[in-house]
């Protein structure tokens, strides 16, 4: 489930939980996503994923420059995945990469949080602030993880303007360790 809004199921030792907010200021949007293991430690198959999330955010970040479109981002996690899929032993029933992750990895950001613009035409050019938010869900695993930075376009590629958030399995188990 991509957002879920009832917002009141009961959380149990050995599930995560996935977060995508964002404040605004001065009229301007962010928009954040961040998963953690409600016991502070992910297991074995959680950080499995997680660190697959996180590399497909991390190529996109290195790739993302102008003249480029956001339908070019998402192809680079999609064929991140695809290498990944066997490994993941996700390759099963017939399933895909997009049976585990059927969003796209950036959205345009500004005064609306998915702000107005034919995004996977256009080229992207510095100043321009998107997303970068690869997420993975396996249902029959309960696990879905997704993380989200935003970055800004410069001249010769990016600043993630997220930086500051923990990010890594190591930053989160350590902050939820205090
Ligand atoms: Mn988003």
């Amino acid at each position: 489930m991509l957002h879920y809004g009832s917002n009141n199921q009961v959380v149990h030792v050995g599930e995560m939980v996935l977060i995508d907010l964002g404040s605004a200021e001065g009229n301007y949007a962010a928009d954040i996503s961040r998963t953690f293991p409600i016991n502070g430690k992910f297991s074995p198959r959680q950080k499995e994923i997680y660190n697959t999330v996180l590399e497909a955010q991390r190529i996109v970040m290195e790739n993302a420059k102008p003249g480029l479109t956001t339908r070019d981002l998402n192809q680079l996690v999609i064929d991140y995945y695809e290498s990944r899929l066997d490994d993941l032993g996700l390759r099963k029933d017939g399933k895909g990469v997009r049976d585990y992750y059927y969003h796209n990895v950036s959205h345009s950001l500004g005064l609306d949080t998915h702000d107005i613009c034919n995004e996977k035409e256009r080229l992207l050019k510095p100043g321009m602030v998107i997303t970068v938010e690869p997420g993975m869900y396996i249902e029959e695993e309960g696990i879905g993880v997704r993380i989200e930075n935003d970055i800004l376009i410069t001249e010769n590629g990016m600043v993630d303007l997220s930086a500051d958030i923990p990010k890594t399995v190591e930053e989160i188990e350590s902050v939820m360790a205090k």
